[in-house]
């Protein structure tokens, strides 16, 4: 590999930021400097903590550079070799004995399109089951049922990050995008010095709600009650767009109905933010020409949100502002390949290109480009709760490839319990997760910087992330891993282990899908720094497709008409419900969770950078000074967390920019403080999202 700078992306969130990559001149071990690529739009440069430091997980000090394989009850070094038969062997004894959906398969959002595309297909085809879904249905599920229900397909953004800056207003909700996306920050920063408005709703005082105009802060949970108070007023106020609702919408009058039963004193009730604020947001949002609103996790990730998407996207619709410039709804995926990940057929009840495994017309087309019968195709699985729930019970083997669940998932006492009573656990990672040490196998594979690939941002941005440096001795990549298994359980062909080989057969896959990438190629993403999807290619995708006439890619989306079968966006109507558990007199405080800018989600990779680890060192409480007083606790007491699923303890974080009915706990951590030891798993009837934003819980101090 040449000592220059490789332009390339950072493995973390879905902002993808461009970085520079330069190797060690000397070639030491897993040192690599990273400088700014200005070239790359989104960022421009600018990048985070994590980014900063991703390198110092390539090091071979705190990453796995040997298979190890469990040997009388110990995680020992093994040969490859080893590894892969007996991953071979163990998946062919589950599935005769018990059937081909007695194999898991559990996928990650970080991984490239390559990667979830084949391990989507390879949960098809060679192993034969259903039994796939990813980390991505605890991350945006609720948005895209949202999304697909109103305008007939889901796309994180339907415009650039760009477009923020010059429009009116944009309204917030339940991200802290000032910690989880740095560098998208500046766009905001920008709205307002352009004379717009930022309006933030989050029941804390976050970094990111510091910068707003209007802070709403309502109770967790109620977002659904919020949106419907907003589109009463709107309706009251005659702040609707009637000639717009009539030209490109359908199903208002039910909509407004179930707005108007949404008194504006009966949303202050359930959600705590008083009417006065609520009439100051609709001004905000309703006076300029242009608005947006943007969701996050805080109203996505809860048992209605789906429903809840719903509400916030009318609210768009009603003011005509979907599918307009400078307008619309948008959700802020979060992983790295959030938006890739899911659509290309690691989620249980789809094929490649956004298709429905249901479909019949998608089975055919897709069975061709893989050169199997349409029949041989499972049916659609389970999600990810449901499937991490039947481990041990109908699920006795599982391949895991780029989530740690034992930290992130719901209830995840109970989560670690059911991984622990599997016959067979293999898992794919970078370093030693703490899933991954309860695993029977553990395979050490290529990381972002040593692998080529392509993920897309959250705005729809198809990007080429490049290989910079050359792996440590000893670690292959995801593809090989499926390449070489897919080989020993009898497929032979269709697993290459060069992602552009890969690439090149998404695209025909994805021909004619909703998620189109037939028109984009690894030349174009690294002569035009990122194609939109859907970007079909003109003739179909043949091979290596020339750029001239090609397809522009499609920045923005729903300007002339949605993607419905009419062409008009949906109002689906809705109306509140409380979270699936409402404090009580046991359980008398909401537990809400989330993120700190200085960690990225369970924490495998980032709990192994010293610079992260200094300043964000631990688990905490975040509690109103009121609460901390009720407790006796001082700031840095331990606290403990209790739940009807269990107890955390962590020291309080005492704030006054907390509700004093609600606590929150960021879930980075394994062990006494893992915040999803207290998590709620009810699950959104439609997107199948578990409740990580509301629960009940009882605080108590510790050891006083
Ligand atoms: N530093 C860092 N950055 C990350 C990640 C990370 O782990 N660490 N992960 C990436 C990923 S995968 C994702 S999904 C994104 C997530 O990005 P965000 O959605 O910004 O992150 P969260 O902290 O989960 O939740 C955002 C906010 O929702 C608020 N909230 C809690 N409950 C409610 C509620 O009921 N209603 C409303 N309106 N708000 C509520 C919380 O107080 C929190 O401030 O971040 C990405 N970026
Ligand atoms: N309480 C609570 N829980 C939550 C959330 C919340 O807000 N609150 N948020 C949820 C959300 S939005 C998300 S996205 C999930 C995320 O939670 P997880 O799914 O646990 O996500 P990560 O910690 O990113 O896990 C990724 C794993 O894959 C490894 N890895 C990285 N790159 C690769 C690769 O290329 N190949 C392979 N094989 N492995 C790789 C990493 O080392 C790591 O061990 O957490 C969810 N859990
Ligand atoms: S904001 Fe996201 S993509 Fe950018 S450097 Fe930070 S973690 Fe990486
Ligand atoms: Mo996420």
């Amino acid at each position: 590999m040449p000592n220059s700078a490789t332009p390339t992306h950072c493995p973390y969130c879905a902002l993808q930021c461009g970085m520079n990559l330069t190797p060690a001149a000397d070639g030491t071990d897993g040192v690599v400097v990273v400088s700014e690529r200005a070239d790359f739009p989104v960022n421009r440069g600018a990048l985070c903590g994590k980014g900063r430091t991703a390198p110092a997980v390539l090091s071979s000090r705190v990453r796995l550079t040997s298979p190890l394989v469990r040997r009388a009850g110990v995680l020992e070094p093994a040969s490859w070799d080893e590894a892969l038969d007996r991953i071979a062997e163990e998946l062919t004894r589950t599935r005769t004995e018990h059937g081909p959906d007695a194999c898991g398969v559990f996928g990650g959002g970080g991984l490239t399109n390559e990667k979830a595309y084949a391990l989507g297909k390879f949960a098809r085809i060679v192993l034969g089951t259903s039994q796939i879904d990813y980390n991505g249905r605890f991350c945006m599920s609720s948005a895209a049922a949202a999304g697909i229900k109103a305008f007939g397909l889901d796309r994180g953004l339907p415009f650039p990050l760009e477009d923020i800056p010059r429009t009116g207003c944009v309204v917030l909700v339940g991200s802290n995008l000032a910690e989880t996306m740095p560098p998208a920050l500046r766009y905001f920063t920008e709205l307002r010095e352009n004379g717009g408005t930022l309006v933030v709703i989050d029941p804390r005082r976050t970094r990111t709600a510091e910068q707003a105009d209007l802070h709403l802060a309502p109770r967790p949970g109620t977002d659904l009650a919020l949106a419907l108070g907003l589109l009463h007023l709107i309706v009251a106020e005659g702040r609707t767009d009637e000639q717009y609702i009539l030209e490109r919408t359908s199903g208002w009058e039910e909509a407004r109905a179930a707005a108007m039963a949404h008194w504006p004193e009966y949303v202050e009730r359930i959600t705590g933010v008083p009417v006065p604020q609520l009439r100051e947001a609709v001004r905000l949002f309703c006076e300029p020409e242009h608005a947006m609103v943007l969701t996050a996790r805080g109203p996505e990730q809860q048992s209605k949100g789906t429903d809840t998407v719903g509400a916030w996207i009318n609210l768009t619709l009603a003011t005509g502002r979907a599918g307009r410039p400078l307008s619309g709804y948008g959700c802020l995926t979060g992983q790295g390949n959030g938006q890739g990940g899911r659509e290309h057929g690691q989620k249980a009840d789809q094929l490649p290109g956004y298709r429905k495994l249901v479909d019949p017309e998608a089975r055919r087309h897709v069975a061709e480009v893989w050169g199997v019968d349409p029949d041989s195709l499972p049916g659609p699985g389970r999600s990810a709760y449901e499937l991490l729930d039947a481990l041990g019970t109908d699920i006795k083997s599982l391949l895991l490839m780029g989530s740690n669940p034992v930290v992130s998932a719901p209830r995840a006492a109970h989560i670690e319990e059911r991984i622990r009573s599997l016959d067979f656990l293999a898992v794919c990672d970078v370093v030693l997760s703490e899933t991954a040490a309860l695993a029977d196998v553990v395979l050490p594979v290529t990381q972002w910087a040593e692998e080529t690939g392509t993920t897309t941002n959250l705005e729809g941005r198809v990007l080429l992330r490049r290989r910079a440096i050359t792996p440590p001795d000893g670690v292959r990549s995801d593809l090989e891993v499926m390449h070489e298994l897919a080989d020993r359980l009898g497929v032979e062909k269709g697993f290459p282990t060069d992602a552009e080989e890969v690439f090149e057969e998404l695209r025909r896959a994805s021909a004619g899908g909703v998620a189109d990438y037939s028109g984009i190629t690894y030349r174009r993403l690294a002569e035009e720094n990122g194609v939109f999807w859907p970007c079909p290619a003109p003739g179909g995708a043949t091979e290596g497709a020339a750029i001239e006439g090609a397809h522009p890619g499609t920045p923005r989306l729903f300007l002339e008409r949605f993607a419905t079968e009419d062409g008009r966006a949906r109002f689906v109507p809705v109306s509140h419900r409380a979270a699936a558990e409402e404090p009580d007199d046991e359980y008398p405080v909401l537990l809400t969770t989330g993120r700190v800018v200085a960690q990225y989600q369970s924490g495998a990779q980032t709990r192994r950078v010293d610079e992260l680890n200094a300043a964000a060192p631990g688990p905490f409480v975040e509690l109103h000074p009121r609460l901390a007083e009720r407790l006796g606790a001082a700031e840095g007491d331990p606290v403990a967390v209790v739940s009807r699923r269990g107890r955390a303890v962590a020291p309080a974080r005492i704030t006054a920019a907390i509700r004093p009915d609600t606590v929150f706990m960021p879930f980075h951590w394994p062990g006494e403080g893992r915040a999803n030891t207290l998590t709620n798993p009810a699950l959104d009837p439609t997107s199948r999202m578990p409740e990580f934003k509301a629960c009940a819980v009882r605080v108590e101090a510790v050891g006083k």
